[in-house]
């Protein structure tokens, strides 16, 4: 195959990480070297674009920057490393692996991500080969966790139906597998193996993928209604499960969404997916395949920003990618049936399930696993997950459900939750436990203001507002990052505030409380003063004026405070 031929439909010229890809030989570069370089703590450009595929990125601690600098001494360098697991399901041993590699090699915390992954902050070059040994050893994986390729599929973890949740975790499971890179270059690189001197070609290497991959990120989540917890309408593609008589017959699927953009670039956008029909449970591997391949040949590998799938489906419009998918498959898709989302929440607490086993779905503020004064998180679920014969389900809002648990067990894993000071959540205002932020500082290299680390704070100044009018127990989602790339699926929030600048944010009102509607700008590059003044009259008026059960979000849309988006190209109208 010529070069041309591997790179995709288009022919505008390719962006530079298109070369970096097609020299890299199936991802291996120079990574094998630069990682034995000990003069410096980071890695060079081109293996650094390559780190990704593998689960890794190279950052730097942006607490320590400027001190540094003043000394003279280089950033210090430490890399993020992010491991996956389908569905987000782990067992207790996986649990104690990822407790054990986080105190060894990381920063003591585990981080629990919007995509049901872990993330490992602070780990040293030196210490990069091992922990993503003992990552592979206990069976978890950092392939494929980052990098131009389908990330972690998610799954509804729901506790509720769990015999539905069982087959549906299957299908993400299978999903996740197919699409897993083949090349041998992870095992070389980072598990000693064998040095493949490969004649194959590249349908023959990587069958999906070919030899430069996709032209960016992809994701896929399945969600099961009513919970829409996975935000399936962010996925590049989403499945929703229909169930029919208590039986999971098949999924509606849902293409072209995703939420990053730049700030004052209105040629980026987030968007939301769009149904096109109904498939049979056996046939979602299939289609999941082929829309990777159609986004792998005609997605735009000359510029990154556009080279999200979202943009592939509206240049080219709905039609043409469903004309397209179909005689990729050979099929045609059926009418998509009827289905009602709730929520894009989790819901906390014990929860029987129909296998007879118990649950216990428990918030943990942004997903940062970590002991902090009687609150002693890590180490209680280290203790939960030595005698916890379950399993243990990370959500797509960054929080944790103890799966499985016997009804032997049970008394002792709550007197595990009771002595360590951990909690299911109910006590926090429904505010709260409809919040996410983002990692953003001190380590996400593209963090414009903080998040995780403030918005905590935030939301306590916004309860004192919401109790002055009784609406502690409210639901309202609300969320935060450190810039427009979405990592928390902002858009998607009732409330939300995306980062601009040190301690200023854009503020977005009136997304859909069950993820189905995207948000829109309310006031630009403001602070905590002019978000609490803006608050204080919008929050006393949705009190005073709701409508009987009706959602923040609508209630925003109605007042005239913003204008409702039904389109991703029409957010910054
Ligand atoms: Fe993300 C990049 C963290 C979910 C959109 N994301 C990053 C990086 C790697 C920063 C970087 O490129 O240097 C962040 C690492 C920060 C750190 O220090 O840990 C980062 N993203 C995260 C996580 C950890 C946020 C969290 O607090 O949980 C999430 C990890 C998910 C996982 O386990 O795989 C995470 N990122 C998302 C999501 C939400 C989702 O996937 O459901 C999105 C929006 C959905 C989407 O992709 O459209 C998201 N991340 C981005 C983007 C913008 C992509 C785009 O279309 O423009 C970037 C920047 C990029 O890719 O260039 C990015
Ligand atoms: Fe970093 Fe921006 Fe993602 Fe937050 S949204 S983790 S600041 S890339």
């Amino acid at each position: 195959m010529s070069e041309n031929n591997l790179l995709s439909k288009n022919s505008a010229p390719h962006s530079d990480v298109e070369q970096i890809k097609i020299r890299s030989n199936y991802l291996r570069g120079s990574l094998e070297e630069t990682l034995e370089n000990r003069i410096t703590g980071s890695i060079p450009e081109d293996d650094n674009r390559l780190m990704k595929f593998h689960g890794s990125y190279m950052q730097d601690d942006r607490d320590l920057r400027n001190e540094r600098a003043k000394q003279k001494l280089e950033p210090a360098y430490q890399f993020m490393l992010r491991v996956r697991a389908a569905g987000g399901i782990v067992t207790s041993d996986q649990w104690l692996m990822m407790d054990r590699v986080a105190q060894k090699y990381a920063n003591g915390t585990i981080r629990l991500t919007t995509r049901q992954s872990f993330q490992l902050h602070g780990v040293i070059k030196w210490n990069m080969k091992k922990t993503i040994q003992e990552v592979n050893a206990s069976m978890l994986s950092t392939l494929a966790a980052c990098g131009d390729v389908n990330r972690n599929v998610m799954c509804n973890p729901n506790p509720y139906q769990s015999e539905i949740h069982g087959e549906v975790y299957e299908w993400a499971n299978r999903i996740s597998n197919h699409l897993d890179p083949r090349t041998r270059a992870y095992h070389e690189i980072w598990l000693d193996g064998e040095k493949i001197v490969d004649s194959r070609d590249a349908e023959e290497q990587e069958p999906i993928y070919g030899p430069v991959y996709l032209p960016r990120k992809f994701k896929i989540g399945i969600a099961v209604p009513p919970s829409n917890d996975v935000d399936v309408y962010s996925q590049d593609l989403g499945y929703i499960a229909v169930i029919e008589d208590g039986r999971l017959v098949g999924f509606n699927v849902s293409v072209g969404g995703g939420m990053g953009m730049s700030h004052g670039d209105v040629k980026t956008y987030p968007q939301v997916g769009q149904v096109i029909g109904f498939i049979k449970p056996e046939q979602a591997v299939d289609l999941a395949e082929k829309t990777v391949m159609i986004q792998r040949d005609y997605g735009d590998r000359s510029v990154r920003k556009h080279a999200r799938f979202k943009y592939t489906i509206d240049d080219r419009g709905i039609e043409w990618f469903v004309n397209e998918l179909q005689t990729r498959l050979g099929w045609n898709l059926e009418p998509a049936r009827a289905f009602h989302f709730e929520s894009n929440g989790d819901r906390y607490g014990w929860v029987k399930g129909s296998n007879g086993k118990w649950h216990f779905t428990m918030f943990i503020q942004n997903g940062r696993v970590m002991d902090d004064g009687d609150y002693r998180l890590m180490t209680g679920l280290r203790e939960i997950a030595k005698i916890h014969t379950g399993d243990f389900r990370l959500t797509s809002n960054q929080n944790l459900i103890i799966g499985n648990v016997s009804a032997q067990k049970k008394k002792k894993i709550e007197e595990l939750i009771k002595d360590h000071g951990i909690t299911d959540g109910l006590h926090y205002s429904a505010l709260r436990r409809n919040s996410m932020a983002c990692v953003a500082f001190p380590t996400c290299g593209l963090a414009m203001a903080e998040s995780e680390r403030y918005l905590p704070s935030l939301i306590t100044k916004v309860e004192s507002i919401l109790e002055g009018v009784g609406l502690r127990e409210q639901e309202i989602t609300i969320r935060m990052t450190g810039c427009p790339n979405g990592c928390a699926r902002p858009m998607l929030a009732e409330l939300a505030f995306i980062g601009k600048a040190a301690g200023k944010y854009n503020m977005y009102l009136g997304g859909g409380f069950a993820g189905n509607r995207l948000n829109k700008l309310y006031k630009e590059n403001i602070g905590e003063s002019e978000i609490l003044d803006s608050l204080q009259t919008i929050i006393p008026h949705y009190a005073k004026e709701r409508q009987h059960e009706e959602h923040f979000g609508d209630f925003v849309i109605r007042a005239g405070y913003v204008k409702e988006v039904r389109s991703g190209q029409d957010f910054h109208a």
